[in-house]
């Protein structure tokens, strides 16, 4: 997978790493607010299709007509100590909330901008100013998400081409000199201490400037974290796409922007409400990879976080409450890949399990774990110990771990069973048959072959091939198998960050166990993964595959024809092995 980006930044006033907090909490509110709840999605009576915050720009709204708003803008029923008290209650340990969006919108007392919600509402209120005094009574870290780039409501800023067409670099240059600087000064010099500056689309922005903020807010509070989207991978840690996830565990810092329903900023119609399911899914899959998760609610504009928002929160915050143990101040799991209905995270010698579903057989069976099991236990149980035998590996067979579980699952959504090791936990390498017998040759776990010359393949920050558009380039895998026997062979291709949708039409050949199959890459089917409703896998099937022994096979897929509709090449995230 792609090499850290963390890089320790030499502070020399700091006496800690101004990451270890961002590492313990890997759970954070994140809070989309400004003028844009006001419209809440429509304009001139007709909804406006797309994410709540960006209505002025979907609307090609004129900043003369859409500042207007900031007369409306009166959130009365807004309570820093309710909202500072939801995070809390969800195990939430910081919060960035929006201080300027794309709109330009300062939602605290600006002196450098009179565009901002003190001057310009009849609110004539700082709810930053008090968020932040909440928070630090509260002891979970202010942070502030604040738009660089992006500013439709100022000459210089990017993004609205509708008022200023003709804007130039040295515009932009003005821009970051006389309103983002003086603002984040603002924001990092009288507002207490600040976990981090949530920077977004890097989009006009130089590499020279993106390192500028950079250097400018660590100057001004030298343990405040700058996020990776300040641009050009300068950020002291990896931003993910909006809900974007990989697809196993990864290197270095990283944290998922996602939302509980499918926008941003609030909108009256946007009720796709996530589950609590999918949500703390996400929590322990994100846990488990070592990434943390910035779950965010847009509240309205009289201040109120929508209610389908704060229930899932604090249904959260109840499992929090039982299982958070396993979430905070843990490690990635020990396994690089993703293993069916199980999350793993750990701390020292101990390996907490996360069980998704509460398996049929009343087992918990693990393969390749080399480390002996001291002791097994239900989290929320500590008092009884679980019965569990365990096997070492030989040869093309595994090391396995058979826990004996109750009858009545230990928790109504997530349960977590904890292993006291003998030592921290070692895992077999390679990669290994499942208990079900699923072999999964993840793109992260292959070799890939670049082609000489030209784009040449590589893995994208997800762990899935990018960059592969010439048949010169491929990938293949060393893997055990344990179990001889007939395989379905389903290959999966994921959609990429800059494709509006899924996008097949590659011809790839896999070459296993000496056998070819050529296929028209197209969605027969879709992988139920936690990235799917951003991120679709299609599935195409490539035949099935016969091993008459256990041992050490090869794979190889090579590329026909790759689909130039494709701007990101052929983006496979595995091949699936699936007994027949
Ligand atoms: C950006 C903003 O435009 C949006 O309004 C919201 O604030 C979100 C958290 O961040 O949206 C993005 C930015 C980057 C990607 C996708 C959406 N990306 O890299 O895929």
């Amino acid at each position: 997978m792609k090499k850290s980006r963390s890089k320790s930044r030499k502070v020399e006033k700091a006496a800690i790493d101004p990451m270890s907090w961002w590492r313990e909490v890997r759970f954070g509110l994140f809070i989309h607010w400004g003028l844009y709840a006001v419209p809440a999605g429509r304009w001139k009576g007709k909804p406006v299709p797309g994410i709540g915050e960006w209505i002025m720009h979907r609307a090609k709204i004129p900043a003369a007509e859409y500042e207007k708003l900031a007369a409306d803008f009166n959130p009365t029923r807004f309570d820093a100590r309710t909202w500072v008290q939801l995070a809390v209650d969800a195990g939430m340990k910081y919060l960035v909330i929006t201080s300027k969006h794309h709109d330009g919108f300062a939602m605290y007392g600006s002196k450098a901008s009179p565009y901002n919600i003190v001057d310009a509402t009849p609110y004539a209120r700082d709810p930053l100013k008090e968020l932040a005094h909440e928070c630090q009574k509260a002891g979970i870290k202010m942070c502030f998400y604040y738009s660089q780039d992006q500013d439709w409501h100022h000459p210089g800023g990017s993004g609205n081409d509708w008022d200023y067409p003709n804007r130039t670099k040295e515009d932009f240059a003005r821009y970051l000199k006389t309103k983002v600087k003086p603002q984040l000064k603002e924001l990092l010099t009288e507002y207490g201490p600040i976990g981090l500056i949530w920077f977004d689309t890097p989009w006009w922005i130089t590499k020279t400037q993106s390192l500028d903020l950079k250097r400018y807010v660590h100057r001004l509070q030298p343990n405040c974290l700058v996020s990776g989207r300040v641009g050009h991978d300068v950020g002291d840690y990896g931003s993910f796409g909006d809900n974007q996830i990989p697809v196993g565990r990864i290197e270095g810092d990283w944290e998922t922007p996602a939302t509980l329903n499918d926008t941003w900023g609030y909108k009256t119609g946007d009720s796709s409400w996530k589950s609590v399911e999918e949500l703390l899914y996400l929590l322990v899959d994100l846990a488990s990879k070592g990434v943390n998760y910035l779950l965010n609610v847009g509240p309205t504009a009289e201040g109120i976080i929508p209610a389908p928002s704060v229930e899932r929160l604090q249904t959260i915050g109840t499992w929090m409450q039982r299982n958070g143990e396993a979430i905070t101040g843990t490690e990635a799991g020990p396994f690089p890949y993703e293993i069916e209905n199980c999350r793993f995270t750990q701390k020292g010698k101990r390996l907490y399990v996360m069980l998704m579903k509460w398996p049929r057989n009343r087992k918990l069976t693990l393969v390749g774990l080399k480390t002996n099991v001291r002791q097994a236990r239900i989290l929320t149980a500590p008092d009884k110990e679980l019965a569990f035998t365990q096997t070492s590996g030989d040869g093309p067979m595994p090391s396995r771990l058979e826990v004996k579980l109750p009858a009545k699952k230990a928790d109504p959504y997530v349960s977590v069973i904890v292993l006291d090791l003998a030592s921290p936990a070692e895992i077999e390498p390679g990669i290994l048959q499942q208990p079900s017998g699923r072999i999964e040759l993840n793109a992260f776990m292959g070799t890939l072959h670049p082609s000489k010359t030209g784009r040449q393949i590589r893995l994208n920050p997800i762990g899935a091939t990018e960059s592969w558009f010439t048949r010169s380039n491929s990938i293949s895998w060393s893997f055990t198998v344990s179990e001889p026997g007939t395989y379905r062979i389903e290959v999966g291709i994921v959609r990429g960050r800059r494709q509006p949708k899924w996008i097949g039409g590659h011809k790839l050949t896999l070459t296993i166990n000496g056998r070819k199959a050529t296929r028209r890459i197209r969605a027969q089917a879709w992988r139920d993964t936690p990235r799917a409703q951003y991120f679709p896998e299609a599935i195409t099937r490539f035949g099935t595959v016969t091993f008459e022994r256990p041992g050490v096979y090869k794979a190889k897929l090579t590329a026909d024809e790759i689909s130039p509709k494709n701007p990101e090449g052929v983006l496979l995230t595995s091949i699936e092995l699936l007994p027949e």
